[in-house]
């Protein structure tokens, strides 16, 4: 009997909160969710900058489809996109970034692959920008293709998939070329932009973003050819995986604002709708939503007034009003023959 008594209070114990769940329960935060909260900010780790994914407006604010995915943690944890303090980093100080617990968040055109999850001791959050990697060549070259870069010498920066991806590339194809390495990534653009490299590589992304913000656009050509698969996302220290949990969460809710139509503009009129399926995703009624991760229950109304959906992110930075003009590609909505597709909030 006293046996049976202790097995129902351990399942209670582990069951309990997602048994009986509902708006008011309070959920302990994690160590990382709970430095936010009193610190009043997000400390988020970006690019040194990137035009189009994370970079400094003349007005000194930081902008960029990494940036709002920083923001819209921020406005689900603390109720505001603004309070965020950005750390730049190099590719190669972002394993320091990470496992020293510097930053709570990464949004930084990184490469989620086994040996970071693993080595880096981090959680990665969703794919945000199914990327590949590319090459770009002066459009004067005549190089038509890989095998045209024969014996010429490539700019790369060191610490990214990029330079790995590039050694196996070429000796899969058996093309001798010279690497020129640099750490910082305005030294390996400026080095091929003097001409001390025949091409310069890194992820389409990253190309496009360069040839956009160069100051002659048409003298660079990207080659068709894509060396890698590159899925890009946030990700965080392993530390805390309940704030693992929100971010995730917080990437999926933008992909699944984006599907049930839900924007910036809209929101508010979707608070009223009678689809069980939308009030629970905006936390509305009696749903348990971010009240089972300790955050507001409606978070999502937050983050999509104040950040706006995944389409509204990628066209305000990335779209057809900006220089880049990128097509969605992989991501589109699911719906739309792409990859980005959110589990159900239920
Ligand atoms: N996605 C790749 C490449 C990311 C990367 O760092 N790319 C370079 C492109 S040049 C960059 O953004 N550098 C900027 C910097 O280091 O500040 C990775 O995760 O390793």
């Amino acid at each position: 009997m006293r046996n049976r008594f202790l097995l129902l209070v351990a399942l209670v114990a582990m069951f309990g909160v997602v048994g009986i769940a509902s708006a008011q329960d309070t959920v302990q935060v994690g160590p990382i969710t709970q430095r936010i909260i009193e610190r009043g900010e997000l400390i988020c780790g970006v690019n040194t900058g990137l035009a189009g994914f994370a970079f400094q407006n003349d007005a000194g604010e930081w902008e960029g489809f990494d940036v709002d995915f920083c923001r819209a943690v921020a406005a689900a944890i603390l109720g505001d996109a603004t309070a965020v303090s950005f750390r730049p980093l190099q590719a190669g100080e972002r394993q320091a970034a990470i496992q020293s617990g510097e930053i709570d968040l990464m949004s930084r055109n990184t490469t989620f692959t086994l040996s970071r999850d693993a080595v880096w001791g981090a959680s990665f959050g969703p794919t945000t920008f199914y990327d590949g990697q590319g090459i770009m060549v002066r459009a004067d070259s005549g190089i038509a293709d890989i095998a045209g870069l024969e014996g010429l010498a490539i700019c790369v920066q060191s610490g990214t998939t990029t330079e790995l991806n590039l050694a196996d590339a070429m000796s899969q194809n058996g093309i001798s070329y010279t690497p020129q390495v640099f750490a910082e990534a305005d030294a390996t653009w400026e080095a091929f932009v003097q001409g001390r490299c025949d091409a310069f590589t890194t992820d389409k992304s990253g190309l496009v973003a360069y040839q956009g913000s160069s100051e002659d656009p048409a003298a660079y050509a990207i080659l068709a050819e894509t060396l890698s698969k590159e899925p890009l996302g946030p990700l965080s220290p392993q530390s805390d995986p309940q704030f693992a949990d929100i971010v995730r969460w917080v990437v999926y809710g933008t992909i699944q604002a984006e599907e049930f139509g839900i924007t910036s503009a809209n929101v508010g009129e979707f608070t009223s709708s009678e689809l069980p399926e939308i009030q629970r995703f905006l936390g509305q009624g009696e749903n348990a939503i971010g009240s089972l991760y300790g955050i507001a229950n409606d978070f999502m109304i937050t983050v999509i007034t104040q950040v706006g959906n995944y389409g509204e992110i990628f066209d305000r930075n990335l779209g057809p009003d900006t220089p880049f003009n990128l097509p969605r590609g992989l991501n589109a909505l699911w719906t739309d023959g792409g990859l980005m597709y959110s589990p159900p909030f239920r």
